[in-house]
Order: C-alpha cells, then structure tokens, then sequence
C-alpha cells in the first residue's frame, strides 16, 4: 500500500499531466486476475479491463512469466535482422485466426492506419482504382483511433475538431444499415477500396448490429470486389463469446486488425491479418515500425492467446454473457432508472434513463466505485460492464449484487 493519499497522485496528475482524460477519482496500484486495488487498498471488481484489454485478467501469471522472461533475454532488435520469436509468434497468430499473413504494429490506431494503407494500395495495384481515386466506406459513430487520418472520417466532435485539415477518401455511412452500404457499392464501387466497420460499436455504447448485417455487408463487399475490414481491436479475442466477434455470423474479413488483448494488456501488441492476394502488395521499405514483431511483444502476444485457448475464454465469455444479461434484466424489471442491457458476451452495456447530458451515468459509476466495482460511463448515459473474462460466476454474482444495490438505492 502506498503512503500517499490519492489525492497527492490527482494532484500531480492534474499539474503535470495533459489534461486529455476525465479519470474517476480512483488511483490504482495493483491488479491480480478481476481485481484492481487503489493506493488506498481498497479492492474493487475491473469492470472495464482497460477497455477489454485485460480479457486474460490482470497480470495473469503465465503472461507475466513470458514478459520476464524475454525482458532478460531479448526485447528489441528492429526489423532490420530476423528475430528467433517473430516467426513462431506469426505461425500461431495466422494459423488461429485463418490468415496466410500478419503485419505485426504496435497500438490499434496504428493497425487501422495500417489496414487503410494495405487496402488503398490493392485497391490501385490489383483492382486497378485510378492513383489517388480510392475511397474507403466508414460508419457513423465509429471509433477507430486517434490519429490525423482516423479522426478525419470520425463524426464525435471532440475526437475531430481542429484537427484538420483532414485526410479525403472517406464515405460515411450509417451503421447497421445494409440498403445504404448497397447503395453506395452500386453507384460507386468501381472507386472504393474497402468497407471499415466494428462488429460491435464500442464507444457509440456498445451498439450490437441487427443479426445478420455483418454476414450481409461482407457479401455485398465480395459481390463488388470491395474489401471487408473488421476492426475488432476493442471485439476480438474473445470478449464478445467467440475469438473474434465477426465469428458469430461466419465472417472471415479479407483484412482483420487486432490490439488491446492481443496481449493481455501487457505491452502494446497490434495486428493486421489477411491472405496472400491482399498483403503481398506490400514489399521492403513501404511500411514498418521500429518497435512492431518485437521479440518481446511476440513472447507476450504468444502467452496471451495461449491463455485464450487454455482457459476457454471464448466459451467463458459467451455463457457468463448470457447468464450477466438475464440477471441485469431482473433489475430492470425492479427500477425505472435503467431500461435496457444489451451486448454480446462480456462486453455489454446498460442503459440509463436520463437525457444523455445529465450526469446519472457518472454518479451510478460513482456509486459503484464506492462499492467496490470499477466502470465508466460512454456517450450518452451509457454505461460499459466489460469484465475481465477469467472472472467466475460465484464473482459474477457478486457484482450483480453490487449493481443491483446502487441501482435500487440511487436517489436522482
Ligand atoms: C482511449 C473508446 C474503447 C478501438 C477500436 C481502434 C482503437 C480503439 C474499435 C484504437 C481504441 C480505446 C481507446 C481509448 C479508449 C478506448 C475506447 F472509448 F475510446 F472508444 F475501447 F471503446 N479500434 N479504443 O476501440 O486503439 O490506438 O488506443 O490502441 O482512451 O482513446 P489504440
């Protein structure tokens, strides 16, 4: 436990940090598995796991041990020697997920820039798009990073004013909506790229798409010689009951991006997959990244998915998803102040009945805090409830319980 109050981290935070986040009050020092704990000692449940970072659980003992491990022996060599980790981690990554290749990067936001440049650059060497005519279909509300490109085709006002002038190329579409994506591919497929979509909208508050639009809109992108680019940088592995959300209708992006879990939250760890025809357009020295197939960021990534599969992750995520619903909607049926819980697997949402400016979502997170339960409010008063996905059901229930009694106590 730490000898300074809380208080004094704010406050150093406050002078010395930018000011770009608006935390809850709450400075953590430790993790283990579902538990976080403050400078206080308080323990709480991670109702947020770093924004499904942490689906293996905090510092989850095989994931540290891969980390250490490789920390003493190799971290960095650049890609320009080969490395004794990369090859085996690009074997497992690819054979997982059914890809014949990976391009290993760093944060998502660089995997996104990354699947743009690979799809821009098919679209002129092997569709045949006009040099520098290639467009790129994007959803309303989407969330896909924080770069100068990325937040050129975001339509949230905070991620994108002033930040200009902005990268062209980009059609917005609205999300779950298959007539528009068909309108859009038959005027205008013979200048589009690619189609960027999340299987699930996470920071638009975990928006699940009706069931079949992800099947319906990577066959229109076959139909129009289109590619389709699942972003499950926030959806993959496992958090939403399958390794990848796209699973859930059958999907096989032709470019697949991947982060946050990837490595269990330990280092920054992202990645593109897609097949031969797609990635060989790509040759030495058009596109890299000096810390991106590190030694030790594939020991930790291999560690990470291993824990997936060991431990079942995805079959934990989906019954212990099912089973959080069901007991969510017993407590809508015992309040007004909530009036809906929806998501796939453990990444789910409630959602709060106020006007989305009011501040209800912030004091239930609050409330919850004080309870012992860690979780943060999105757009709109929506509030995320994404568990690490190693938590039990025994804790599960815990934390209903906990939800439940700030629910029903909650005084507007
Ligand atoms: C922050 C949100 C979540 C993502 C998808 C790419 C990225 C993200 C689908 C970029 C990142 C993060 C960023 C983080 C908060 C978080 C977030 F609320 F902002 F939208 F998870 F829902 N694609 N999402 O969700 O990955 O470059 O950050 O590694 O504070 O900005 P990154």
């Amino acid at each position: 436990m730490s000898t300074k109050n809380a208080q004094y981290y704010i406050d150093l935070e406050d002078k010395h940090g930018a000011h770009n986040y608006h935390p809850l009050p709450v400075v953590l020092e430790k993790g283990e598995g579902v538990y976080v704990w403050d400078v206080e000692g308080k323990q709480y449940f991670d109702f947020l796991s770093a924004y499904s970072a942490v689906n293996q659980g905090h510092s989850h003992p095989k994931i540290v041990k891969a980390l250490t491990e490789q920390a003493h022996k190799l971290s960095l060599t650049s890609r320009a020697f080969y490395n004794s980790n990369l090859g085996e981690y690009e074997k497992k990554i690819t054979s997982l997920f059914g890809f014949d290749k990976v391009l290993p990067m760093n944060s998502g936001a660089e995997a996104v820039e990354t699947a743009i440049k690979l799809a821009r650059k098919w679209s002129y060497e092997v569709k045949g798009i006009k040099d520098g005519y290639a467009k790129i279909i994007v959803c309303e509300n989407n969330f896909h990073g924080r770069t100068t490109t990325i937040v050129s085709f975001s339509n949230d006002k905070d991620a994108h004013n002033n930040y200009g002038p902005f990268t062209p190329g980009f059609l917005r579409i609205p999300y779950n909506d298959i007539e528009a994506l068909s309108k859009v591919l038959e005027d205008e497929a013979q200048h589009i790229a690619a189609f960027l979509v999340e299987p699930i909208q996470g920071e638009a508050g975990v928006y699940v798409p009706d069931e079949g639009y992800l099947k319906n809109a990577s066959e229109l992108c076959k139909k129009h010689n289109v590619l389709f680019i699942a972003d499950e940088v926030q959806t993959g592995i496992a958090r939403t009951g399958k390794l990848i959300a796209c699973h859930h209708e059958n999907v096989q992006p032709d470019i697949l991006i991947l982060g946050k879990a990837l490595s269990g939250g330990m280092y920054p760890v992202s990645a593109v997959l897609a097949n031969d025809n797609i990635m060989q357009v790509i040759h030495p020295g058009q596109h890299g990244s000096t810390f991106g197939g590190n030694p030790l960021a594939c020991a930790v990534a291999v560690a990470a998915l291993d824990v997936v599969e060991e431990e079942k992750l995805s079959e934990r995520a989906e019954e212990l998803g099912k089973f959080f619903r069901a007991e969510i909607q017993k407590i809508i049926a015992k309040t007004d102040l909530i009036y809906q819980v929806r998501g796939k697997g453990l990444l789910n949402a409630i959602l709060v009945n106020d006007t989305p400016e009011s501040p209800t979502a912030w004091n239930l997170c609050m409330q919850f805090a004080e309870n012992g339960l860690l979780a943060k409010p999105t757009h709109g008063n929506i509030i995320r409830l994404a568990p690490p996905l190693v938590i039990t059901k025994e804790q599960l229930l815990e934390c209903v319980a906990i939800i439940e009694k700030v629910i029903l106590n909650y005084k507007k």
